[in-house]
């Protein structure tokens, strides 16, 4: 009997890969940076018995409507915004993804950014590089501070409550919203369970990490922006697509906020001239949430072991259901 078959839609290491050779046909995506072909999903898609996939590939109904043999789809991303579930249960095909493993590198890079924005430290980088430091003066380059402020999550899943747990050490005042009160995150990390509006208002810190829906989609608006304090400094670490990215433009360019820590955008890759990246107040980087070398060698590995399970008709480690 020959081997399943499983496609993955990047080049992965082959450290990763090569232990589960042994019982699978594995063919990758020849390309580490470049999200596979179209035409090659969906001829791929056909032959598979399991896919790996990126967020950058649009797993809808076409892929589905195809004579496929499809059992599992795995996404290498906790975030699975770019798959329509509802396609792939009427399928049956089973869709995972990587939580639990990213929480703490993300939580990391999220209160990174906004060290970085408040501190200006990217800022301050480019300063020193670009030979511009011939003289020290009392206010060169000074931010704001970040310990004993308001940190303001929105979000508090595990990324969110990851995030509040390095908020103590800076002991810093928790606020969050949620769908849902988390009333041991409100124990444990003496979070305050606040409205959106409220917490847009008291948040020296206003940080995104609540998942894409047709609900949340585009919440960080003009109105939002406008309730949040002149010195606020917003942090985007979830999906650029829960921004409104012309009112944030506005909102930093008109002073209605102090700046801005993104890790993600509406559409990804941006190039330099992406209008956000004009000011100094904005720090960037291209949605590295999770990318430590560790995080991701786990995240590929769960993908993988995610498969394997479901071809042994076991169920799968991390199921992704549709709520
Ligand atoms: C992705 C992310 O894993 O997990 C998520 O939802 O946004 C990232 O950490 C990464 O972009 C690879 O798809």
């Amino acid at each position: 009997m020959s081997k399943p078959f499983i496609y993955i839609t990047r080049k992965l290491p082959k450290s990763v890969v090569e232990p589960f050779e042994s019982n699978y046909t594995i063919e990758m995506w020849p390309e580490e940076e470049k999200p596979v072909e179209r035409e090659v999903l969906l001829e791929k898609a056909q032959q598979a018995d399991a896919l790996v996939t990126m967020l950058s590939d649009r797993i809808d109904s076409e892929i589905f409507e195809q004579q496929t043999n499809l059992k599992v789809i795995a996404n290498l991303a906790v975030g699975y915004d770019n798959i329509d579930l509802g396609a792939a249960e009427d399928a049956n095909v089973i869709v995972t993804n990587t939580p639990d493993v990213l929480t703490d590198t993300t939580a990391d890079l999220t209160f990174g950014l906004l060290v970085s924005t408040a501190r200006r430290l990217m800022e301050a980088e480019r300063y020193v590089k670009n030979n511009a430091w011939e003289n020290w003066a009392p206010l060169l380059m000074a931010g704001q501070d970040v310990h004993h402020k308001t940190i303001g999550i929105v979000g508090m899943g595990r990324i969110g409550e990851a995030v509040a747990k390095r908020a103590t050490g800076f002991e810093m005042e928790i606020l969050y919203h949620n769908r849902s009160r988390k009333i041991e995150a409100e124990e444990k990390l003496a979070a305050t369970y606040v409205g959106f509006e409220e917490l847009l208002e008291r948040s020296d810190f206003v940080v995104c990490l609540t998942p894409l829906t047709e609900e949340t989609r585009g919440m960080f608006n003009k109105d939002a922006f406008e309730r949040m304090k002149d010195s606020a400094i917003f942090v985007n670490a979830s999906r650029g697509a829960l921004v409104d990215e012309g009112a944030l433009y506005e909102a930093i360019e008109q002073h209605v906020i102090a700046g801005a820590g993104l890790d993600v955008f509406q559409n990804e890759p941006i190039s330099s001239d992406h209008p956000l990246l004009r000011f100094d107040q904005v720090v960037a980087t291209p949605h590295i949430g999770s990318a430590s070398e560790e995080t991701r060698k786990t995240m590929m590995t769960l993908c993988l072991e995610n498969i394997q399970r479901v071809m042994n008709e076991e169920e799968a480690k991390t199921p992704v259901t549709r709520v």
